[in-house]
């Protein structure tokens, strides 16, 4: 896979010819498309917006954002001389447009891939990068930390945040833009405007949005206004003279971009967002205003790929691999075997299940009702489902709230978007010793979406919470009892975590089970060494250790099921029977579920006879993006990645060998 001499990318021996895409082909950086006149911009959108329907078709990747800023994209960089001047994007899933044009089309193919591009925005990548991304809603703090240094340093260029209307949503961009009119700097904040996080922007903000877009606020109150005058005869003209002043009074409320405006921005727009020469206009136009400006520019996600227009519940947002160019279906390949439920599923489902039982249970997504699995929750039961927007911070003391009053909230976040909340985990839940649940999917590597994405650091940062229960099952099965098991305790905050993705394929049982706090179990018996394990690690340890059996080298398993309380019987038990004891997270090793056995052990009378090795996710790199099993395989995570470890720590040589019995 990748560029041959004649401009030509084989991408699994499906060929895209350069030469298709007749402006792009000439652009290799955004200075070649500065060298064109505005009215080739059009087809240079062409270009920009088919070539990435054409690759990202064949490879999947974020897909539905990108298209919809095409042309804002083009005339970013047409208008704007970057990298000088510095355009930075939130989030960074929109950022196709960005790469193609900014000396990495030919790379394109690669994205997410292990080695390849990066699936979000990068600074390590490009100088065009300005600010890395992934996570929501920074852009315009990072571009007013980037202001403020432009004029300490007395340097001059413009500084640009373009931001989406779901990123809105986030409490942070309030901040910034607080700060922002206090500060005063020359920044220029572009509102992507598309009605669209994920899934359909439903919250306040969003409808505000909707209504200036409208502009009809303000001529339909002066039509209804002249419509009753009318009907008065002579008192209606004095009546119109009345309403004229009183019209002009209500304007300064009801004006577009009020709320910018009292915090301090100058706000233009709205305007369309896929007239290229327009926006170039409109950026040449802000770059001679002075201070804060906001820019509201309506785009459509999707925009000119018939499949993603059409699509109402995420404009095809993100295409899962290889996608029907017509249909926007995915193509399956014909041997590919039905998968095992993902864990995301069993959560909604089992969600579900409970609260039809139980009255007082609902549950809270912040923007992924659909990657939490939580779609099913909001259609059986609305009245109790929460989407609070990109907001965790929110979501986290909004369930704290519930929980005083009796209701049992479960909050779905991914693990790496609850990192925002942990003040929230602190403050509000655990020193309050309030029972709420979290749910937190993508625990662990969360493969080809990368650094921003993995959950690698959530045993740490909540085993060191007082009051904190912290749970992980070793299978889809046992996730179905850790949630029953959660919503039943009383004791304090509790939380789940497991991973991205599909199931291990075990056997599904209908009645749940209620599992005793803090209390593991020995999944395997053995005599020479003991594997104590947490989630998904569980199953891989297993088969790590019958692979050591056929080796004669007999292991013992644990299923930990607890990283906080660590069951301490257990570990007592086998600090007795054995003198070498490996632990296995899919964690960072610092202050995750190792160190919790270390901690506790170094308090025991057999400490000193007991060697014990943590063995989980690097404690100070970052893992890059790639398939997880792959990533998980070279951090030897995977089974015979664990056997060799397992083998070493013993003292035999790492590659297999048969031992005298
Ligand atoms: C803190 C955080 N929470 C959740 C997400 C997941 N997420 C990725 S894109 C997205 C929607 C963003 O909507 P918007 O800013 O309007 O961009 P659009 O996709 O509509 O262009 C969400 C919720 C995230 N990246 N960061």
């Amino acid at each position: 896979m990748g560029l041959s001499k004649n401009g030509t990318i084989d991408i699994n021996g499906q060929i895209i010819n350069l030469n298709d895409y007749p402006l792009l082909q000439g652009i290799d950086l955004p200075e070649d498309l500065r060298q064109l006149g505005q009215n080739q911009l059009r087809q240079v959108s062409a270009d920009v917006r088919q070539f990435m329907i054409d690759v990202i078709c064949r490879i999947g990747g974020h897909f539905g954002a990108g298209l919809g800023v095409v042309e804002l994209t083009v005339a970013a960089h047409y208008a704007f001389n970057t990298p000088h001047d510095k355009v930075i994007f939130d989030t960074g899933h929109q950022g196709y447009p960005h790469k193609i044009l900014t000396g990495r089309k030919e790379l394109l193919h690669t994205i997410r891939q292990k080695g390849g591009l990066s699936p979000f925005l990068k600074r390590g990548e490009s100088e065009y990068d300005v600010f890395g991304a992934g996570h929501a809603t920074t852009s315009i703090s990072s571009a007013l930390g980037v202001a403020a240094a432009r004029d300490l340093n007395g340097d001059d260029y413009h500084v640009v945040a373009v931001i989406g209307d779901g990123a809105m949503t986030g409490g942070m961009a309030y901040e910034a833009m607080n700060n922002c009119g206090l500060q005063g700097r020359r920044i220029i904040v572009v509102l992507n405007d598309n009605r669209m996080s994920i899934a359909p922007n439903e919250w306040a903000v969003s409808n505000y949005f909707t209504q200036i877009a409208q502009k009809s606020v303000i001529q339909k109150m002066r039509e209804s206004i002249w419509d009753i005058s009318g009907e008065f005869g002579t008192w209606g003209d004095r009546f119109r003279k009345v309403a004229s002043r009183i019209e002009d009074g209500v304007r300064a409320v009801v004006t577009p971009g009020m709320l910018f405006e009292a915090l301090g921005f100058k706000y233009f727009g709205p305007t369309n967002g896929h007239n290229v020469t327009r926006l170039v206009d409109l950026f040449e136009f802000a770059k001679t205003i002075d201070g804060p400006v906001l820019l509201h520019v309506m785009t459509e996600k999707g925009k000119g790929f018939a499949p993603a227009e059409a699509d109402q519940k995420q404009r095809l947002h993100a295409l899962g691999g290889p996608t029907d160019k017509i249909t926007g279906k995915a193509i399956k390949s014909p041997n590919a075997l039905p998968s095992p439920p993902k864990y995301q599923d069993v959560f909604g489902n089992a969600a579900v299940e409970i609260a039809k039982a139980n009255p007082k249970v609902v549950a809270i997504t912040a923007a992924m009702p659909d990657g939490t699995g939580l779609n099913p929750f909001k259609a059986a039961l609305p009245e109790r489902f929460f989407d609070v927007g990109i907001a965790e911070e929110h979501a986290v003391t909004f369930a704290a709230g519930l929980a005083t009053e009796g209701i049992i909230p479960i909050v779905a976040i991914y693990s790496t978007f609850l990192q925002r909340g942990f003040d929230q985990i602190v403050h509000d839940c655990s020193i309050q010793n309030l029972p709420v649940v979290f749910a937190l999917d993508r625990a662990g590597l969360a493969g080809a979406d990368g650094p921003t994405h993995h959950g690698s650091l959530d045993l740490s940062y909540l085993r060191i919470i007082q009051n904190m229960v912290v749970m992980a099952p070793k299978d889809e099965a046992e996730l179905r009892d850790m949630l029953y098991t959660a919503v039943n305790y009383k004791g304090g905050p509790i939380a789940i975590r497991y991973p991205r993705g599909s199931g291990i394929g075990v056997e599904m049982r209908e009645e749940f089970t209620e599992l005793s706090i803090g209390k593991g179990e020995k999944v395997r018996e053995g005599r020479d060494v003991a594997i104590l394990a947490i989630g998904d690690m569980v199953p891989r340890a297993v088969e790590a250790a019958e692979k050591l059996a056929e080796e004669g080298i007999s292991v013992e398993v644990i299923n930990a099921r607890f990283a906080k309380p660590v069951d301490t019987a257990l570990i007592d038990e086998i600090g007795e029977r054995f003198d070498k004891v490996v632990t296995l997270e899919n964690n960072v090793v610092a202050g995750g579920f190792g160190s919790a056995v270390l901690e506790y052990v170094a308090t025991q009378p057999y400490a000193h006879n007991l060697d014990i090795l943590v063995h989980g996710l690097p404690a100070d790199t970052f893992v890059q993006h790639g398939d997880s099993d792959e990533l998980l395989a070279e951090l030897d995570l995977m089974p015979d990645g664990i056997a060799r470890v397992v083998r070493s720590f013993i003292g035999l040589p790492a590659t297999a060998q048969l031992l005298e019995i």
